[in-house]
């Protein structure tokens, strides 16, 4: 019979190896736990042609972190075939969940029927693609409504006519990236809310490629074109603004008075025109997707099912407005 001594120490020896497999137990569970918080999602941006997009760059990245996500950024500097084989490269590395920007509508049904077939859900961040692209193709769009924000522009645009003399008002228009989705839907939202209105006079239109340097070129043009016949512009997006207000001062036309100025965007040096008188009406829209494309693809990734749609509430600012309170913009 062994002795009572003994079989407290085999206890105690038994109690103690129950103990150690418990925790290494607990500690593998964490470990997976971790593993699956941690995905790996690939973004391909469209590249930096505007402070707002070096500022939506900034934020992925700093929202990347925050949300404990896995980051492989590409960088398509301006071209559609660059951002497709960016796509492919993520999913060859089977990433995740995948998001991009589509740069333009068309040409994406093939890249994303491969992203389909291997399994990763996409997540179309900022800019949409066509309606004629199968919305199975893709799990989520996270971004603006751009039609809004054109009737935004439209809706300054009646209120100010009010106060403006003359029996009509000549409109020019700088739009941004051909077929992409804000120049297309930015243009559709400001004629829905002042077509048909006799008044207002379009004189012209004009892609600046949301570039600031193409902005000012174009505008040298309509200068030359349309002289003082010129009373309004709608710009597709401050870079373009900045560019067209440097045209209008190497000729001696005061922006904001001798031309009214509407711009889409709300990057921090439009709010500073905006206060100085140089620009009319900024519309915002937010570069700061970050938090809402990570959350979205950490549910993906968890296999919940999210919204279709997804855009984050966006303001106006008007030379009507007291902005004095207004914080920094961050872009
Ligand atoms: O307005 C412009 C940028 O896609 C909404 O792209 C974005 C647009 C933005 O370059 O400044």
């Amino acid at each position: 019979m062994p002795g009572r001594t003994a079989v407290l120490k085999w206890g105690a020896l038994l109690s103690l190896l129950l103990f150690i497999l418990l925790l290494g137990g607990c500690r593998r569970q964490e470990e997976s736990q971790n593993d699956a918080e941690e995905i790996l999602v690939g973004f391909a941006q469209i590249g930096s042609e505007s402070g707002w997009r070096i500022g939506n760059t900034r934020d992925m990245e700093e929202a990347a972190v925050r949300n404990g996500v896995r980051l492989m950024m590409e960088d398509a500097n301006q071209k559609q075939e660059n951002e497709i084989r960016a796509l492919r490269s993520f999913i060859a590395y089977n990433v995740d969940v995948i998001t991009f920007v589509p740069i333009v509508e068309d040409g994406w049904t093939n890249v994303l029927q491969e992203a389909k077939q291997a399994g990763i859900p996409v997540i179309l961040s900022d800019r949409l693609v066509s309606e004629d692209v199968d919305p199975d193709l893709y799990s989520a769009y996270i971004g603006a409504d751009f039609t809004q924000e054109g009737r935004n522009a439209g809706t300054f645009l009646l209120k100010k006519a009010e106060e403006m003399e003359g029996e009509t008002l000549g409109i020019v228009e700088l739009t941004g990236t051909k077929d992409s989705s804000p120049a297309i839907q930015r243009e559709i939202g400001f004629h829905e809310v002042i077509d048909g209105n006799a008044r207002f006079v379009m004189l012209d239109q004009m892609s600046g490629d949301f570039l600031r340097s193409k902005g000012r070129e174009c505008m040298e043009q309509l200068i030359e074109r349309y002289g003082d016949q010129i009373d309004i512009l709608y710009s597709h997006n401050d870079a373009m603004t900045y560019g067209a207000i440097e045209a209008m001062e190497a000729v001696g036309i005061v922006p904001g008075r001798d031309i009214v100025i509407i711009s889409v965007d709300g990057e921090q040096e439009a709010i500073d025109l905006l206060r100085e008188g140089k620009i009319n009406c900024v519309v915002e829209c937010t570069p700061m997707l970050g938090d809402l494309v990570f959350d979205i693809a950490k549910r993906l990734a968890a296999g919940e099912t999210v919204p279709k749609m997804t855009s984050p509430k966006e303001a106006v600012f008007t030379e009507y407005d007291d902005l004095s309170d207004l914080p920094p913009r961050g872009y």
